[in-house]
């Protein structure tokens, strides 16, 4: 494992693990990306441009205090490699419970927490994409497989953000496991094409953005007290500036992700959560909003258990 050189939003020193809050681990990997690379470079970029970041926040005059324990970032040379050793820091810090995230790294470096999340957590899915397929390319542990092996544990799923490449597999899956009212759309259609269509069974209509109760629909609809939030940057629209692996327009606005997010960190317990599929680029967009979301998740939920 790489030596944690920097730390997340931290320049100076890097809190124990037992002293810790929260635990960051980086996993530099995007082996099992289809089709853009390059998220692998990420939790490095990631925390590069968390330390532009004021962690006194201007809009609230308070300062972050959380102790954030950083593991350093994993290179691992495979798939296989990277599951085992994210799984083994990921236990160690849910176990210990301690706040975990995630710094991906493409989508499939979810599979790593497949067996260290507590059992009844929901898992709250931000994507363009179900990721329902079984496999993807002859990979189990793909990243648009990574919502199938979620479901596979028995996890509840909510997902935000939805809005291509649906395939008939997935609404095959979605119409049999009976989890339409559970996934929650970002048209890519005017909202006149859609008065006129016959809704599938895959699809409600009620769970659309242009409805203004949107948020708390989705809010609602998650059963579970904890919830890990997995968040695909690709769940943005492209004019918020993101690079991603698989862009795709016509995503949530970054308020209406804030939005939706805070109201559940103010509601529900946060066991953690993962950010992927973050490809930085050159300006430095892409990681300056990751970075932004770490660090606001992170303080709503310092000013929560205060
Ligand atoms: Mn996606």
């Amino acid at each position: 494992m790489a030596k944690p050189n920097n730390t997340l939003f931290f320049v100076q020193g890097n809190p124990g693990f037992d002293d810790c809050d929260a635990a960051v681990l980086g996993v530099a990997f995007d082996g099992n990306a289809s089709y853009g690379r390059g998220a692998a470079e990420a939790p490095q970029a990631i925390i590069k441009a968390s330390h532009q970041m004021d962690i006194e926040n201007p809009m609230t005059g308070k300062t972050l205090e959380t102790a954030i324990h950083n593991f350093g970032i994993i290179e691992p040379k495979n798939a296989k490699e990277m599951i085992e050793e994210t799984e083994i820091v990921a236990k160690k810090a849910l176990e210990a419970r301690k706040f975990f995230v995630l710094l991906g790294g493409d989508h499939s470096t979810v599979n790593g927490l497949l067996n260290a999340v507590p059992e009844g957590t929901c898992f709250v899915n931000f994507d363009a994409h179900l990721d329902l397929r079984e496999e993807w390319q002859g990979k189990k542990e793909s990243h648009a497989a990574i919502a199938h092996r979620i479901f596979d544990k028995g996890f509840e799923q909510v997902w935000v953000g939805t809005r291509d490449l649906i395939n008939e597999e997935e609404m095959k899956f979605v119409s049999e496991q009976n989890i339409a009212n559970k996934i929650f759309y970002s048209p890519s259609m005017p909202k006149a094409f859609y008065k006129t269509q016959e809704f599938p069974k895959w699809m409600k209509k009620e769970n659309m953005l242009f409805d203004k109760h949107y948020a708390k629909k989705a809010l609602d609809t998650i059963e579970s007290e904890k919830v890990w939030l997995n968040i695909d940057i690709d769940c943005l629209d492209l004019r918020e500036g993101i690079e991603t692996g698989v862009p795709t327009p016509f995503g949530l606005s970054l308020e209406t992700l804030r939005d939706l997010i805070y109201e559940i960190c103010q509601k529900k317990e946060i066991v953690g959560f993962s950010l992927a599929e973050v490809i930085p680029d050159k300006f430095g967009k892409s990681q300056a909003i990751a970075a932004m979301l770490c660090y606001s998740i992170l303080s709503w939920l310092e000013s929560k258990n205060k």
